[in-house]
C-alpha cells in the first residue's frame, strides 16, 4: 500500500487518519493518570494512592496506528470551596467543552458509583460523544461486571463502554480501538516524538510534587506546590534544578523538613532518581521549603505557582 509522511507520521493512502483531542474525566482516585501513562507506555502524569493527585490539564500524545490522539488528564472532579479547589474543577469542566470526544473515567467498585453530574451536564450541553471505561476491573470478580456496567449505562448515554485494568493493562487495545472509532479524520497535529506540549520544568515539579504525596500524610500535601527556582542544564549533560517546596503553615514546613531535615532529604532523594529517569541524564537536586500563608486561597500566588490557564 501507498503510504505519505505527515509530521514524520506515516499515513497509509486509502485509509483515513483520525486525530483528534480527547479529555479523560471522573471522579478522584479512579485511575485516570495511570490510564494515560500507561496508553503513553511514559510516566506523563503523577500517581498516587490519594484523591486530588492531579492539578493541573496535562496534554500527552498518542501515535498510533492510523491515528494521534490528543489526551488531557484532569484533575479529579470534586467541588472544594478554596480558589484551589475551584480551580481544579474548572479544569475538569473545561476539558469536557473543548475536546473531540470525552473519556469518562470511572471504578468498578460497588454498583451504586455516581458519576460526577456537572461532567456529565457540560458533555451534554456540549454534544460532545462520550465513551466511558470502567477501570480497576481486576478487583472484582467478573458477574459483578455487568450489573455495574447496566448501573453505569442508566446514568448518561455513553456511545461505547469498555472495562479496563490500567494497572494490569487489560483492554486497553479495545479502549484506543473505540476511541479511534469516535475521532474525527484529520492529520496529526504534533510531531511524532513530542510527548507533550508542556516543558521540562512543567514535569520536574509534578515529580516531586509526587514524592511529598506518597511520603507525607494528612492534609499537607494538599497544600503543597512546588516552584522550580532554576532549571539549568550544563555542557557535560548534568542538569541542576532548584526547587521550592511552597507550604502554607509553618507547622507544615517543620513537618516536610523533618528531624534533622530528614524527610526533606528522603523527598529530594526519591524525587532526583525518578528525575534522572524522566530526562535520561543526570540531576542535582536541590530542595527548601518555603511558607506562603493560605496560598491555596489566593488567586496572585496559585498564579505564581502554575495553577492558571494556560
Ligand atoms: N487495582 C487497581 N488500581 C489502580 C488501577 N488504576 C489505577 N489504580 C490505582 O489507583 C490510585 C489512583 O490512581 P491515579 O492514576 O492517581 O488516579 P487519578 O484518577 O489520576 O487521581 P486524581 O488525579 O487524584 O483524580 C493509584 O494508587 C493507582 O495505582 C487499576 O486498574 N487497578
Ligand atoms: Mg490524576
Amino acid at each position: 500500500m501507498e503510504a505519505t509522511k505527515e509530521n514524520g507520521l506515516t499515513i497509509e493512502t486509502g485509509q483515513p487518519f483520525r486525530t483528534g483531542f480527547v479529555a479523560i474525566v471522573g471522579a478522584p482516585n479512579v485511575g485516570k493518570s495511570t490510564l494515560l501513562n500507561q496508553l503513553l507506555k511514559q510516566r506523563l502524569s503523577i500517581v498516587s494512592k490519594k484523591p486530588q493527585t492531579t492539578r493541573n490539564r496535562i496534554l500527552g500524545i498518542y501515535n498510533g496506528a492510523g491515528c494521534q490522539i490528543l489526551f488531557f488528564d484532569t484533575p479529579g472532579f470534586h467541588q472544594g470551596s478554596t480558589p484551589l479547589d475551584r480551580f481544579l474543577t474548572e479544569q475538569a469542566l473545561k476539558a469536557c467543552s473543548q475536546v473531540d470526544l470525552v473519556l469518562v473515567l470511572a471504578e468498578a467498585r460497588g454498583q451504586g458509583s455516581l458519576l460526577p453530574l456537572p461532567l456529565l451536564e457540560v458533555i451534554a450541553r456540549n454534544r460532545i460523544p462520550a465513551l466511558l471505561a470502567i477501570n480497576k476491573i481486576d478487583l472484582i470478580e467478573r458477574p459483578r461486571l455487568l450489573p455495574l456496567m447496566e448501573n453505569l449505562a442508566r446514568q448518561f448515554p455513553f456511545r461505547e463502554i469498555v472495562p479496563v485494568s490500567a494497572l494490569k493493562k487489560e483492554g486497553l487495545a479495545e479502549l484506543v480501538a473505540a476511541m479511534v472509532r469516535l475521532l474525527p479524520e484529520g492529520p496529526p497535529l504534533y510531531p511524532e516524538d513530542l510527548v507533550s506540549d508542556l516543558p521540562e520544568r512543567f514535569f520536574a515539579a509534578e515529580l516531586i510534587r509526587e514524592q511529598v504525596l506518597k511520603n507525607i500524610h494528612g492534609e499537607i500535601p494538599y497544600g503543597t506546590a512546588v516552584c522550580i527556582e532554576s532549571f539549568k542544564e550544563k555542557d557535560d549533560g548534568l542538569v541542576v534544578i532548584e526547587a521550592a517546596l511552597i507550604v502554607e503553615k509553618e507547622s507544615h514546613k517543620k513537618i516536610i523538613v523533618g528531624l534533622k531535615g530528614q524527610m526533606i532529604r528522603r523527598i529530594g532523594e526519591a524525587a532526583r532518581a525518578e528525575l534522572e529517569k524522566f530526562l535520561g541524564t543526570r540531576v542535582f537536586l536541590q530542595t527548601f521549603v518555603r511558607v506562603e500563608k493560605n496560598w491555596t486561597r489566593s488567586q496572585g500566588k496559585m498564579d505564581e505557582f502554575g495553577y492558571h490557564d494556560r
